[in-house]
């Protein structure tokens, strides 16, 4: 009885839209759904500095050097707020990052297929974090106070993320010959899995009726697809790409742009650890991790001899 009331009131304050905190009480099931999203969202943003992170030696001047460098350490940044978000779920952030590193976790399908040439690097910014700024803008509304804000400067980062893709796109397309073929060939190769970043199909979706109950998500995913594709399909245009869609067409009536069948197949081979890169990927985030434990032992120790100073002043 007690805890209908509980949920009659948390449901109440999720209706007039009002933040949910740590210490308040929330159903079991919230937490986990609010557990599982924001762990993923966080293995996304670490495993997604790999495919970037490659480039950064190869980066074609200085500018864009510092540019990638800056971008890739800012994902950085994304993963460590949305695992300290996490932690107020009452989850422990070393439990999480095991799971990644067994392989037992998900993480965006997109950071699964290889970067090949530097043109992907501009595509990436433009198509990756172009999909992801659609995405958490609506979760910059999200009804769990530490989420929505961690989105909030999250955006603001992926937004110049976005630019600065966008930027390289450009000059790639108004480039040499070759360039042009360049970029237009990375846009071939990352447009479909850009639209697979927004999840399944609405009517395949079983986790969207609880985050839109509680209004974690509250676009659906088949919604937010369209959105980007809107969106995307003009600065193409604005640039002479091809986006590769035979199927692609304006519709006046609803102003949307209505797009081909995506591979459901592919999609869920990648989400299901068998994509182009999957074990790339998990390999060299494992090895990033145990070439780190000599920064971690020393962080640890310094916080030791920080606490014993403390202890001794005191
Ligand atoms: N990839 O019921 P559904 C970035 C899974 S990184 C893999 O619709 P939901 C960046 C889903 O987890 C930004 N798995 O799920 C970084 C579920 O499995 P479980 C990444 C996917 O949660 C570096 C099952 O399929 N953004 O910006 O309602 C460089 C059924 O799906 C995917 C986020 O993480 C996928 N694409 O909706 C550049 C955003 N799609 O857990 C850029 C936060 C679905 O039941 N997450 N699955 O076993 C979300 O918004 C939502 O979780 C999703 C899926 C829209 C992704």
């Amino acid at each position: 009885m007690e805890d209908a009331a509980k949920l009659q009131e948390f449901e109440a304050r999720i209706e007039a839209g009002e933040k949910i905190e740590p210490k308040d009480w929330m159903p079991e099931k919230y937490r986990k759904q609010l557990i599982r999203m924001i762990s993923q969202h966080a293995h996304s943003e670490i495993v997604g500095m790999l495919p970037e992170g490659n480039w950064i030696t190869r980066a074609p001047s200085l500018k864009r050097k510092l540019t990638l460098l800056a971008k890739v350490q800012d994902e950085a940044g994304h993963g460590l707020y949305l695992y300290c978000a996490a932690e107020t779920l009452g989850v422990d952030r070393q439990e999480l990052v095991e799971q990644l590193l067994e392989g037992k976790a998900k993480y965006s399908s997109i950071f699964n297929y290889p970067t090949l040439t530097w043109a992907d690097m501009g595509v990436i910014g433009w198509l990756v974090d172009g999909a992801a700024i659609v995405n958490q803008t609506m979760l910059a509304k999200a009804s769990y106070g530490p989420y929505a804000r961690a989105m909030i400067r999250i955006c603001k980062e992926e937004n110049f993320h976005k630019r600065q893709g966008y930027e390289i796109v450009a000059t790639m397309a108004n480039g040499t010959p070759e360039q042009k073929r360049m970029i237009q060939d990375a846009v071939n190769r990352w447009w479909w899995p850009s639209l697979m970043m927004f999840g399944p199909h609405d009517s395949d979706s079983p986790n969207s009726g609880d985050l839109m109950k509680w209004k974690v998500k509250t676009r659906s995913n088949d919604d937010l697809r369209q959105r980007f594709v809107n969106l995307t399909v003009p600065q193409a245009i604005a640039v002479g790409l091809t986006i590769p869609d035979p199927a692609l067409k304006y519709n006046e009536e609803t102003g949307n742009w209505e797009f081909g069948e995506i591979d459901w197949e592919e999609f869920w081979a990648v989400v299901s650890g068998n994509g182009p890169y999957n074990r790339e990927r998990l390999e060299a985030r494992r090895q990033a991790h145990a070439e780190g434990e000599w920064v971690r032992k020393a962080a640890e120790a310094y916080a030791e001899k920080q606490r014993l100073r403390e202890n001794k002043v005191a």
